[in-house]
């Protein structure tokens, strides 16, 4: 076996992103259309049920988007996509995070609310995922409708209350990315960096690709349509001489303002309830409520992010002190004193076994991104 071999799905968001990233960095790789039964090996490999999970040649095995990606770069070379300036390179974290998690409900609720979107995508599963059932396909597509509701609908928060909350989230970040894209090809410059990526598995899987959102990006934010396709083709030597961001480019601005506004809260607030022992997260976004399962791997984001902050110099420090608010008002300030606070005893290693603990399985429970994770992405 001389390629990598990525366990996923074609409809999948964190699939087409480690897709796009292994296409840019001109990676061969092979993708595997995952089933039940092997959905289900692949945990047992990893410890962890989720897709997408990557098989290396030599037989070990990767998983986690960011961490995969992570694991590449540290032998980046020159077709390196994380910026070398340590402020713009922790910007870039921010806003993969930011567009990793955030924009996840939004993806989920366009598939799964809107009828020609849920019958397009249940098609698809029942014929893709769901084809080892020896069940006839209406009821494969019936059931996998009715999990997919339960789980990233109900389960993840959506009601009649937040859902034009949600719309809202989606459309401010077209506009966002669409005044970023005005002028660049990529989110911060002429090379991308994880900022992209982070965005790209809502936006091509699911935002590109499903009829209801797809209709609102064609007209409303064709750069972002362009950005896209620009993202999908692209290949090692249309960046390998373009120079990393020097700067922070202009048209930022809405983007990290709607990180600051919109996501830090809720981290904040589900890294509170997590400390409280809590299962699960309330709090107000957009003058409306939400309230999910506590999500201990986004806890872990937050030390994450948190950690690279503390970690960079006293200049690099003071870039993004000052960056943050100038962009996000007072949540920007919000957002660099919750940067500022130590991680503190509840670090998390996210050292989790393969079978979770009764009580990190009720914490997490229907939240299927949410599994703790092993310290170190690879696995023999
Ligand atoms: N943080 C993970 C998230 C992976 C994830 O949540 N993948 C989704 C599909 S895109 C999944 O496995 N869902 C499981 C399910 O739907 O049962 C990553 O970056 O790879």
């Amino acid at each position: 076996m001389t390629q990598l071999r990525v366990h996923g799905l074609e409809v999948s968001y964190f699939t087409g992103k480690l897709e796009a990233y292994l296409r840019a960095k001109g990676l061969p790789y092979e993708l595997v259309e995952m089933d039940t039964r092997s959905f289900k090996r692949c945990a047992s490999i990893t410890g962890v049920a989720q897709m997408p999970q990557l098989e290396l040649a030599d037989g070990r095995w990767l998983t986690d988007s960011t961490q995969i990606i992570a694991h590449f770069e540290s032998a980046a070379a020159e077709v390196a996509i994380y910026p070398d300036e340590p402020a713009l390179c922790f910007i870039a974290d921010l806003l993969e995070d930011f567009g990793d998690e955030w924009l996840w409900r939004p993806a989920m609720y366009y598939r799964w609310s809107f009828e020609p979107d849920a019958s397009l995508v249940s098609d698809r599963l029942a014929r893709s995922m769901l084809r080892d059932l020896p069940l006839p396909v209406l009821l494969r597509r019936w059931l996998i409708r009715s999990r997919q509701r339960r789980h990233f609908l109900q389960g993840d928060g959506v009601t009649r209350a937040n859902a034009s909350a949600i719309e809202a989230i989606y459309v401010d970040v077209l506009d966002a990315m669409q005044s970023a894209l005005s002028s660049r090809p990529f989110l911060m410059g002429e090379r991308p960096t994880q900022a992209d990526f982070g965005f790209f598995g809502s936006m091509f899987r699911h935002f590109a690709s499903d009829p209801t959102p797809a209709a609102v990006m064609q007209m409303r934010s064709p750069k972002v349509l362009q950005w896209v396709h620009r993202l999908w083709n692209l290949t090692p030597d249309q960046f390998v001489d373009q120079s990393m961001p020097a700067t922070l480019a202009g048209g930022l601005d809405r983007l990290l303002c709607l990180a600051c506004e919109d996501y830090l809260p809720y981290l904040e607030a589900n890294e509170k309830a997590f400390e409280a022992g809590a299962l699960q997260v309330s709090w107000q976004s957009r003058n409306v409520e939400f309230s999910t399962a506590v999500n201990p791997y986004r806890v872990w984001c937050l030390q994450q992010l948190r950690s690279h902050f503390q970690s960079m110099d006293g200049a690099a420090r003071a870039q993004v002190e000052v960056w943050l608010p100038s962009f996000g008002g007072a949540s920007g300030r919000m957002a660099v004193s919750l940067l500022r606070q130590a991680v503190g005893p509840m670090a998390l290693a996210l050292s989790v076994p393969r079978r979770m603990t009764a009580s990190s399985r009720a914490g997490t429970k229907g939240v299927l991104n949410s599994h703790w994770r092993p310290n170190h992405p690879i696995h023999h």
